[in-house]
């Protein structure tokens, strides 16, 4: 989306915990044209992220795309390491991406990251398998932050601005 829209991007690896993580974005990163920048698996997450700030900052890229490791929001550690990547990079912008067909536990993830990380927005992901989207509306409603993109499919144009009319629509349907 950042590329078809004039800007340049790079990835930072900050999932340095999922097996296979790096490995995934790499491959993202080689079909998208755009640089990665990575660590080892069991590095420190704001370590990359710094990294690939630097690296922008150096080739005047406009974007830095940090992805985190996915956790649960009862993991007290794994929470305050996202809280560090947050205090050590300060990000422009923190955004949750929330799977749709966790329904409820969405809700609970959402405010519960709010509440420790900070977030300043969502994604929604699987809105196309979700049979309603209700949890569209509570995840917006205990964090008070909008929902400013939701997934669609699994291919990179699958990435809609978050439409509350439609959304709605379906709600109703
Ligand atoms: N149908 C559909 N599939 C999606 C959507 N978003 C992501 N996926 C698929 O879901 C799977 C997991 O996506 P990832 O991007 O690896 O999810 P993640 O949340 O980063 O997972 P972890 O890195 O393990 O925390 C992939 O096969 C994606 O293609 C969506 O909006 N719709
Ligand atoms: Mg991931």
């Amino acid at each position: 989306m950042f590329t078809k829209n004039g800007y340049t991007t790079v990835l930072a690896c900050s999932d340095t915990y999922r097996a296979g993580s790096i490995e995934q974005l790499q491959m993202h990163a080689k079909r998208l044209g755009v640089k990665m920048i990575k660590h080892s698996y069991g590095a420190d997450p704001a370590a990359v992220a710094f990294d690939a700030i630097k690296h922008a900052e150096a080739h005047r890229i406009n974007v830095v795309l940090i992805d985190t490791a996915g956790r649960i929001q009862t993991d007290k550690n794994l929470m305050n390491e996202l809280a560090k990547v947050k205090r050590v990079v300060k990000p422009d912008l923190t955004l949750l991406v929330v799977d749709a067909l966790t329904g409820n536990d969405a809700v609970m993830q959402a405010e519960e990251f709010d509440q420790i990380v900070g977030i300043d927005g969502t994604i929604l992901t699987k809105v196309d398998a979700d049979v309603k989207g209700g949890s569209a509306l509570s995840v917006a409603y205990v964090t008070n932050k909008p929902i400013l993109f939701i997934g669609v499919g699994q291919t990179y144009k699958d990435l809609e601005p978050f439409n509350p009319e439609q959304f709605t629509q379906m709600i109703m349907r």
